[in-house]
């Protein structure tokens, strides 16, 4: 870069599966990428951002990003490539899935896609070539099912305090999110109380995490049990005269039947559970009590367990039985996503949807790629895929089946990548993709209240091109390109969900930057009541009838596995517990240099994150023979893994923890961590439980040849 040439400052939005949506200022040197800053003017953002984005320099100008299409020229998942055109890349691509549908039907063609971008255009569109030509649905279950469906029980909308309003607490409790490392921008809000104002942060978590350093009162728990701990807290709060009785008989269903279920959920009886000590439930169920001004923070972390839908509902049950609700600075936050409310009906191709096609669900992949005929729905098999944006060879749990089911010789798969990932070393085609700063798009912020357009800045290089184009080149190839929907620009799309949202254009947005579409007060509260009918908190869930963001579609067949969930906050032990032959639980923690499986291409990121570890406590490893550095085995029904092992005593024993998604081909078998996790679907709809996997460990053998590495 040259050092003298004028830096130019673009604004865009970070794209990444991140609650943060942060707005972002972008310096350009000779059209070329510098340093990344946090946008100072946006109240959410401040100024601040992760580490990883400042320097995307590293990403966007990687030697090895993916810059021409390329087609298998041997077998599946060798590594042998044939450049191609465009147009040749596409027509194949076309006739594979024609071919397909010709065979066994449109739904055998399984469009497959997840949030690598958040961009509304860019992400979404693939629904568009989905309904129009009737291919397989998509049940989006790997990420927010568990958290959104136990937060909608209990308040009955996507929304809560403004997250802004931390500063204005006097107690921040940060539960089951690592924030220091996956949404940075929560910690600029809880610092700034507890410098203004003395405010005091609490962390909950499974080991002592990054976040956990900044904690005033920190209180590490076996996974799955924050049920217990939440039930505990509200039990104290009963017996010590903390509960708001006004606040309860005017907002909740059943204050009454919650006080009496409480009476036998006592602090010993979820020490003995979650491993606290009774003096650390105490501890909390006071401070919680005492400080009206208390804001719940709850992440996604705790709810990636098989009871985590129930486990969210429980937490979320503190701030009703204190009234917290009702200060500012107080009550809980998970996600805004019910309030930007951007009609995405003609992006989406909405009008097309055919409720009688079958619904496949993201997590269950595996299954669903070997044929498993209870995940298949009673449809055909998959037999073609389009994949943008997602990783699933490396992020989906159960990985073993997955890479089966990519390997299979009567399936096409066509990836649309930046760069040659796990899965895309498994597919037939792969093309490449724009990065958010060489396209248009706009976001908006689950973590946060602002819509954020993200403009164009560079130019691409010669090569990859936009998701858009690609999904309107296959539907020009596919007969669909002049159904309604079709055919327009990003912008036109960006303008369109705009207008109708009466927040003007791309031209004015432009100029704007972003838009704030936090609610009011009373309503952010829920003062005016909560978004069920009759207005009410529930306590006492409907696992059934509640409408839900994540409620499966009725072609999914998955119709609720509700056996087991509690009817008032609860413990349930739909967890995989430990047994004689896996005397271990593991939680999959995120790295901090990574975000899921991206930035691993990254050569700071790698660098900082080391290698892949597994952290256990020095007891556990004492016992085992395991000093630090040893090479581990670590498995279970699903598969086993080599890990070094890392002694921390941050951690409960018999609680073991791997950070973050590496490379498959960075572990000594060519197989990721989630050769370990389930795919099974959790209660009540579906979502991956990664946290909660039960597993036995022992010293490594020797290491034997070196096995076929997949990237
Ligand atoms: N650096 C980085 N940032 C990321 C990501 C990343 O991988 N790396 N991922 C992005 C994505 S896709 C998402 S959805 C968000 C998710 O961000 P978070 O809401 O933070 O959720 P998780 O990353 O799943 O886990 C958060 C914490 O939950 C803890 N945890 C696990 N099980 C339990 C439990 O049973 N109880 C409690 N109390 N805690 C538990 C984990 O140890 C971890 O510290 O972050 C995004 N940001
Ligand atoms: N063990 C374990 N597994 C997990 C988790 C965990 O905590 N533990 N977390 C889970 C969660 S919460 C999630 S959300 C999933 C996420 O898993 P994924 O959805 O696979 O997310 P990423 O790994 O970030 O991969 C996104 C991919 O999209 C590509 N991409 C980005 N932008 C674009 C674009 O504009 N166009 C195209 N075509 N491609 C693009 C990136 O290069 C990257 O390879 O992983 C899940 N897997
Ligand atoms: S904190 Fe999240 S949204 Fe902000 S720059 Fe980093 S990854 Fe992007
Ligand atoms: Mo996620």
């Amino acid at each position: 870069m040259n050092q003298h040439a004028p830096i130019r400052i673009g604004h865009s939005a970070c794209p990444h599966d991140c609650p943060s949506t942060c707005a972002l200022d972008v310096e350009v040197v000779d059209g070329k990428i510098g340093r990344l800053h946090g946008a100072k003017e946006n109240s959410y953002t401040a100024g601040v951002i992760c580490a990883k984005v400042a320097r995307y320099a590293e990403r966007i100008h990687h030697p090895e990003r993916l810059l021409k299409p390329l087609v298998r020229a041997g077998a599946k998942g060798e590594g042998k490539w044939k450049e191609a055109s465009w147009d040749a890349a596409l027509d194949l691509i076309a006739e594979k899935f024609e071919a397909a549908e010709a065979k066994h039907g449109s739904e055998s063609v399984w469009p497959y896609y997840y949030a690598g971008t958040m961009g509304l255009v860019q992400r979404d569109g693939i629904h568009r070539l989905r309904h129009a030509k009737k291919y397989s649905g998509f049940f989006d279950t790997i990420c927010t099912n568990l958290a959104w469906t136990g937060w909608v029980m209990g308040a009955g909308a996507l929304t809560g305090v403004d997250p802004r309003e931390m500063a204005k607490s006097d107690c921040v409790v940060i539960w089951g999110t690592n924030a220091v490392v996956t949404q940075v921008n929560v910690m600029t809000h809880a610092v700034r109380a507890r410098k203004e104002r003395g405010a005091k942060i609490v962390v909950i978590d499974v080991y002592d995490n990054a976040t956990m350093k900044q904690a005033d009162l920190a209180l590490i728990l076996k996974p799955g049990t924050d049920g217990a701990l939440a039930c505990a807290v509200m039990h104290v709060l009963f017996r010590d005269g903390f509960a708001d009785r006004a606040y309860l008989e005017k907002y909740t269903d059943d204050p009454k039947g919650l006080e009496a279920h409480l009476v036998a959920k006592t602090p010993e009886w979820a020490a003995s559970i979650t491993g606290l000590s009774i003096a650390e439930i105490e501890t909390l169920a006071r401070l919680v009590g005492e400080t009206k001004r208390t804001f719940f923070r709850l992440g996604y972390g705790f709810t990636r367990s098989r009871n985590g839908a129930a486990n969210m509902h429980a937490a979320l049950s503190i701030p009703a039985v204190t009234g917290a609700w009702q200060y500012e600075g107080g009550g809980a936050f998970h996600s805004n996503s019910d309030i930007f409310k951007l009609d995405k009906t003609e992006l989406e191709g909405r009008r097309f949807l055919d409720p009688k096609i079958r619904h496949l669900d993201q997590s269950r992949i595996g299954p669903i790629l070997t044929s498993d005929p209870s995940a298949l729905n009673g449809g055909p098999p998959v037999t073609a895929m389009l994949i943008q944006n997602t990783n699933p060879a490396n992020v989906a749990p159960e990985q073993r089946l997955v890479k089966q089911g990519f390997l299979r010789d009567d399936l096409f798969t066509a990836v649309h990548e930046h760069f040659m990932t796990d899965t895309a070393m498994l597919a037939d085609v792969v093309i490449p993709a724009t990065m958010f700063l060489e396209h248009d798009d706009i976001y908006r912020g689950g973590g946060q209240s602002h819509i954020v357009l993200g403009p164009k800045v560079v130019d691409a290089p010669e090569g990859p091109k936009t998701n858009h184009f690609v999904i309107e080149e296959l539907a020009k190839r596919l007969g669909v390109a002049g159904l309604p929907g079709f055919g327009l620009t990003e912008r036109q799309h960006i303008d369109k969900m705009l207008e109708k949202r009466g927040l003007g254009t791309f031209e004015t947005f432009s100029e704007e930057r972003w838009s704030d579409m936090q609610l009011d007060f009373e309503k952010a509260h829920f003062l005016s009541g909560f978004g069920h009918s009759g207005g009410k908190f529930r306590f006492k869930p409907d696992w059934i009838a509640t409408v839900s963001p994540n409620k499966p579609p009725k072609s999914i067949g998955l119709q609720g596995n509700w056996a087991g969930l509690p009817a008032f906050p609860d413990h349930v032990e739909l967890i995989e517990s430990a047994d004689p032959a896996h005397p271990f639980r593991m939680a999959t923690s995120p790295a901090r240099s990574f975000l899921n499986s991206s930035f691993t291409e990254m050569p700071t990121s790698r660098k900082k994150e080391g290698r892949p570890e597994l952290m256990l406590h020095p007891d556990d490893a004492g016992a085992l023979g395991i000093t630090d550095g040893d090479r581990i085995e670590i498995g279970n029904e699903r598969g086993e893994v080599v890990l070094n092992a890392k002694l921390f005593d941050g951690v409960k024993r018999g609680v073991v923890i791997a950070e973050g998604i590496w490379p498959n081909g960075s572990h000594e078998r060519g197989e990721g961590i989630n050769v370990l996790t389930g795919s099974d679907a959790a209660a009540p709809y579906g979502g991956a439980a990664f946290h909660d996997t039960k597993v036995w460990l022992r010293p490594a053998p020797p290491a034997g040849p070196p096995a076929t590495s997949l990237g």
